[in-house]
């Protein structure tokens, strides 16, 4: 899943201010390893429009070779026969989601801290997205930002679980969520709302790998460190 996590896009046609399967597919030429689709808040398509959208976004991340994640609304995702769901704090147990959507879908939670954390991992998580890393206006009902460090304190309970970073994450700071120990970012508005969803793609996913290279050889070092 780890390798997944490395620019994760999430968004909705209410995100977009181009056609959003266009912007969905330049991203993923431009480097999206995981797409959620969140069609949520005003403006978002409901009914069956919602489930047509759905399709098509799923027909592209699998012309692609990207998982295609449904957050939140696990009937959507069965009925779209999507790779997974995403879920927040607010929106079920874990284990009741899981024995929902069996063993092979990928069930990523949204965690805040590392009790959050802790907890939807022994649940039976795949993934945790953290957040909010920096301010975000795309989302109302965020926690209060408590910035990357959140990452380096999951970091040293759970060396090896995936987890991604979500929140504000631009070019600008993207590398300090990935030099923090993320698998990588997820982002809104940085690609939904580029004018160029190439490009942006290009230029987060840049620094994600210059972060991934950072992360590592911290680990190094200190496994040098640890041994002298
Ligand atoms: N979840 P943008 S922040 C969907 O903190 C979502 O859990 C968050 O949008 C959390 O990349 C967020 O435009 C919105 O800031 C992310």
């Amino acid at each position: 899943m780890a390798e997944h996590l490395q620019l994760y896009l999430v968004m909705g046609s209410q995100n977009c201010y181009q056609d959003p399967i266009e912007v969905l597919q330049k991203a993923i030429q431009g480097g999206v390893t995981c797409f959620q689709y969140r069609e949520k808040g005003s403006g978002a398509k409901v009914g069956s429009e919602r489930g047509e959208l759905g399709l098509h976004f799923k027909e592209a991340c699998h012309s692609y070779g990207i998982p295609f994640i449904v957050n939140d609304d696990v009937n959507l995702a069965m009925e779209l026969e999507a790779d997974g769901v995403h879920i927040g704090q607010e929106d079920g147990m874990v284990q009741e989601i899981r024995s929902l959507i069996g063993s092979e879908r990928l069930l990523g939670v949204s965690a805040h801290n590392v009790h959050e954390a802790e907890k939807a991992i022994k649940e039976g998580a795949d993934y945790i997205g953290v957040g909010p890393m920096f301010h975000t206006s795309t989302k109302k009902d965020t926690e209060q930002v408590r910035g990357p460090i959140v990452i380096r304190e999951i970091r040293e309970v759970f060396p090896d679980f995936p987890v991604v970073g979500i929140g504000g994450i631009s070019k600008r700071n993207a590398y300090d969520v990935v030099s923090s120990g993320a698998n990588g970012v997820a982002v809104i508005s940085a690609i939904s709302q580029a004018e160029n969803a190439i490009i942006a793609a290009q230029e987060l996913k840049q620094e994600v790998e210059y972060g991934v290279l950072t992360e590592k050889s911290n680990v190094i070092r200190n496994l040098i460190k640890s041994e002298d």
